[in-house]
């Protein structure tokens, strides 16, 4: 499957304050994981769910891959346009559990206990994926391998890398950046950079 069809001009998709980058900057806070094999990776789905749910890396590859093109954007001021991103969408990953219709908000848990939060409906956006694969190519460590979230309509810290945990929640609880100043949804088009935005 492909979407990501767009008749915007290419300043149509650029945010506000955003300057296009033709390199694939690597930002983030604290270690990147190298993995020698993935026979210990498992992706846990837990929370406000009927069940927990633990899936293998061959579990993620048995399920339906997708393909989308998109935008990035991140907070620091670098956007970087027409990215493929394959994997898995995170709506075949909520077909796995039943979650408490209570629950209205995500938080994702990577490795060294970061976390990052969104509401379910951005989690469930058609765009929404969870990506082994950019531009063809397996991600390499930097950019999450084995598996990030991608958002694209959300900056790019939502986008968690190394990605080993999915949470429902009642409550949105901050995640790492988002308790550090920045903003607790994240939206690029309204500049929601900072909790004060
Ligand atoms: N696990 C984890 N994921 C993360 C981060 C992080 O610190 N830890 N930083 C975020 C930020 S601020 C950005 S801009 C993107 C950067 O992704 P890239 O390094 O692939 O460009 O990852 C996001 N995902
Ligand atoms: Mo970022």
């Amino acid at each position: 499957m492909y979407f990501g069809k767009t008749n915007k001009t290419k300043d149509e998709r650029i945010p506000p304050d955003q300057n296009v980058t033709t390199g694939f900057p690597v930002l983030h806070h604290g270690n990147v994981p190298y993995y020698k094999d993935l026979m210990t990776w498992t992706l846990k789905i837990f929370g406000a769910v009927d069940h927990t749910k633990i899936l293998t890396y061959e579990d993620l590859m048995n399920l339906p891959q997708y393909e989308y093109k998109n935008d990035i954007h991140c907070v620091t001021g670098w956007s970087k346009l027409d990215n493929v991103w394959r994997g898995v969408s995170t709506q075949e990953i909520i077909r796995l559990v039943t979650i408490n219709s209570k629950a209205k908000y995500v938080i994702l848990h990577a490795e060294e206990g970061w976390t990052t939060n969104l509401p379910i409906e951005d989690f469930l956006k058609e765009t929404s994926l969870l990506a082994h694969s950019h531009n063809g190519q397996l991600l390499t460590p930097e950019h999450g391998y084995p598996l990030r979230a991608v958002f694209p309509h959300l900056y790019f810290w939502k986008s968690a890398k190394w990605l080993r945990g999915i949470e429902f929640s009642l409550e949105n609880q901050p995640g790492f950046w988002e308790k550090n100043g920045y903003h607790m949804y994240g939206d690029p088009w309204k500049s929601q950079r900072y909790s004060f935005d």
